[in-house]
């Protein structure tokens, strides 16, 4: 890293830099392409601490156009602090009492044995989660615990897309066992019946990746480190590149910087058009439960 970050001279993938408020303005009058969908729900999953929580609030701060702290985030890494399935939902600062068209759940990181258990992950995937379990890292939910295990979810319980969130600075040195529990996930997704789930890979903190890409976030796809990383992750969970998105997140800034906003918003708006693509698709529309 430092000074022996090297970029390549033209940008790997486009990017116009000058989409904020034309993708923006798009996803504030978006609508489920289902009726029965009022929601897409998005899933976030990934290691601890890579900022699954902050991707939240980051959204947030865009639509509302300044800080906020919705889905908390923390400052100190290690166990999860997350712990609780918990949908968050984007305020229309429009309509009083209103939200977007879609909604994140977060859950409990999954590293080491602190981290929430893949079946847990896969469950909440298919819907059998309800809102505000608290993961038990040594128990996973059981099908027999009435109160939080919904036997019988509808289209709209179930997870429209899965978003794993990855830190750019720890792919590199991330446990077998989380590439494992990936990978693991990412097969269950493909295997809902014959339905897939589609998949996004958001790769956060590429601001402490590269110093060349804190500096300017628009180097970002000239960064040969980051490329590789990606690279790197697609070969080993089997997810393609194009399905991977960096971001920086909101963490430290009071304001809100257009070039933040620019990556934060293709990676939503990509979320959102598989979310969207998964329940209009013929096959779901009248399949009340996997
Ligand atoms: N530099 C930088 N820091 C970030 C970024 N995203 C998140 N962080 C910081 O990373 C730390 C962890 O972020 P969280 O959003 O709490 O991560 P999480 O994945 O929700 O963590 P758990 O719920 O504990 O699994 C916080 O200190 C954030 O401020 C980013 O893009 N760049
Ligand atoms: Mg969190």
């Amino acid at each position: 890293m430092g000074s022996s970050c090297s970029e390549f001279s033209t940008p790997w993938r486009e990017m116009s830099w000058s989409e904020r408020d034309g993708t923006l303005e798009k996803l504030r009058t978006f609508t489920s392409g289902n009726p029965d969908v009022g929601k897409l729900r998005i899933l976030l999953n990934g290691p601890v601490g890579v900022g699954k929580s902050s991707f939240i609030n980051s959204i947030n701060n865009i639509f509302q156009g300044r800080s906020t702290t919705s889905a908390l985030a923390d400052g100190i890494g290690g166990k999860s602090f997350t712990k609780k399935y918990t949908t968050y939902f984007t305020d229309d600062p429009s309509m009083p009492g209103s939200t977007y068209s879609f909604a994140f759940t977060d859950v409990m990181g999954l590293e080491g044995d602190q981290g929430v258990c893949t079946s847990d992950i896969i469950n909440a995937m298919k819907g059998h989660v309800k809102e505000g379990y608290e993961f038990n890292p040594r128990a996973p939910l059981s099908k027999d615990d009435s109160y939080w295990y919904n036997n019988s979810p509808s289209l709209e319980d179930q997870a429209h897309c899965l978003v794993t969130v990855v830190d750019a600075n720890k792919i590199a040195i991330m446990s077998d066992e989380t590439f494992r529990k990936l990978r693991e996930i990412r097969l269950a997704a493909s295997k809902l019946g014959k339905y897939w789930i589609p998949q996004v890979v958001v790769v956060t903190k590429v601001d402490e990746l590269c110093p060349l890409v804190k500096e300017d976030l628009k180097r970002v796809y000239k960064c040969k480190l980051l490329k590789e990383k990606m690279d790197q992750f697609s070969a080993k969970v089997g997810i393609p590149v194009n399905c991977i998105l960096p971001v920086k997140d909101y963490h430290n800034e009071i304001d809100l910087k257009k070039d933040m906003d620019e990556l934060l918003l293709k990676a939503l708006r990509q979320i959102v058009n598989y979310a969207n693509d998964y329940v209009k698709s013929p096959s779901y529309r009248n399949q009340q439960s996997l």
